[in-house]
């Protein structure tokens, strides 16, 4: 079958690739989607079962810091699109090693851009080609929480409920975690391939997602996961910090707006506008759950366990989107109560899905997928 585009999707077996493969692979039957991932810890093939036999979806395992290998995977596959997700994506393993952040989220960019350069340079940079990178509003660093909660004034004044400012577009880089460090640096080499060798690229820095398929190691899966097994619930300080929850689906929708109309050499910020102190947003977690497991409210409040601060936390991550949808017209489709209600409700529906994950079953998917 001959294809409209070629696109590999790098990550696509991790939490927020998979359900962009799923996205693009149902909605575009006339591109060809590669995954191509690593499949390290974060990797689990169980997340594409809904795709996995469609005729227009592939699976490469190989490694993006892996250069030679990544440039006959491009060439022998003639791809015209690259939509970069992978990455290591968790601020605490990045305290404890940071080696394996700065290989794979720098050099491995780096080896994905000039792998993809060797392909697409000699022909002239065709109008069909682009490289889209898929960053964090974490690389803007962290803003103060410097508002009253509920001050009535705060939408006439600009900001959010927590504070003054938002991360914009033209925000200064400064990241502060080895996670975010690496990150800024694999946005500076992306545009540093556009600026020096014309490269069509575009940037997307993103907040925090949350939704079905996310390794329970992040705040929301790992929390649903404990309370249904009534295990502590560790709030790193004081649980002030501040958060801005989008759906994953929407920020997958985002992509694909992007990648289709996003204009060359631009950043774009992508966010819901939906703040949220760590310890609110757990406590609706928690009431959430019960409710869903049946529980009386409140019975499980007391799981809540105040434990020592992560090293460097960033205060408050806000993203003003508003260049996104004035230009593009994307904005957030789900309401937050919404979102987290379908979100607990697939944890719970999918027990399995979190049984496998947590003794380490779905590492053997791939084996029992591809090595027959
Ligand atoms: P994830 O950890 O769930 O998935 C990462 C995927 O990358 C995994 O499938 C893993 O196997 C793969 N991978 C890791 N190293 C690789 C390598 N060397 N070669 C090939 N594949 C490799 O991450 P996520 O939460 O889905 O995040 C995806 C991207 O979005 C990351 O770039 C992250 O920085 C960015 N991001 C995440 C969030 C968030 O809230 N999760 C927010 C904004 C931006
Ligand atoms: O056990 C916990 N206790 C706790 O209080 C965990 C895992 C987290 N937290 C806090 C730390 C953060 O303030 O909850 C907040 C959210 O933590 P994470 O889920 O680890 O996300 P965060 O550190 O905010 O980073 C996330 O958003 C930006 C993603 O992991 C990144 O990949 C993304 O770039």
């Amino acid at each position: 079958m001959d294809f409209e585009k070629t696109i590999i999707i790098t990550g696509g077996a991790g939490f927020i690739g998979s359900h962009v493969v799923k996205l693009f692979v149902k909605k575009y039957p006339r591109y060809k989607i590669i995954n191509l991932d690593k499949l390290t810890y974060a990797g689990n093939l169980a997340n594409l079962k809904d795709v996995e036999n469609m005729p227009n979806y592939q699976f490469i395992k190989a490694d993006i810091c892996d250069y030679e290998n990544i440039k006959k995977i491009i060439s022998t596959n003639n791809v015209n699109g690259i939509i970069h997700l992978a990455a290591e994506s968790h601020v605490d393993r990045s305290i404890v090693d940071p080696f394996t952040f700065a290989r794979t989220n720098v050099m491995g960019t780096l080896s994905l851009l000039q792998a993809a350069r060797d392909f697409w340079e000699p022909t002239g940079w065709s109008d069909n080609c682009r490289f889209y990178h898929i960053s964090t509003d974490e690389v803007y660093g962290a803003l103060e929480l410097n508002r009253p909660e509920g001050d009535p004034s705060a939408s006439e004044c600009g900001g959010g409920p927590f504070g003054d400012k938002f991360f914009t577009e033209d925000t200064r880089y400064n990241p502060h975690s080895p996670y975010s460090a690496a990150k800024a640096s694999s946005d500076h080499f992306v545009r540093a391939y556009h600026d020096t060798y014309g490269m069509p690229t575009i940037v997307t820095n993103c907040s925090n997602n949350y939704g079905p398929f996310q390794f329970p190691e992040k705040l929301i899966p790992l929390f649903i996961n404990n309370i249904r097994h009534r295990k502590p619930l560790p709030v790193y300080g004081k649980g002030e910090n501040v958060r801005d929850w989008l759906y994953v689906e929407d920020h997958a929708r985002a992509i694909d707006v992007i990648f289709h109309k996003g204009v060359i050499g631009e950043t774009y910020n992508i966010g819901g506008f939906n703040e949220w102190k760590n310890i609110d947003l757990i406590k609706v977690l928690i009431k959430v759950t019960d409710r869903l497991l049946g529980r009386p409210e409140g019975a499980d409040d007391d799981l809540i366990t105040y434990v020592t601060d992560r090293k460097g936390h960033d205060m408050r991550y806000a993203i003003d989107s508003t260049k996104l949808k004035d230009e593009l017209g994307w904005e957030p489709s789900l309401q937050f109560e919404e979102g987290i209600e379908k979100t607990v409700r697939w944890y719970l529906d999918n027990q399995d899905w979190l049984d496998e994950v947590t003794s380490g079953d779905y590492l053997k998917y791939y084996e029992r997928m591809y090595s027959k």
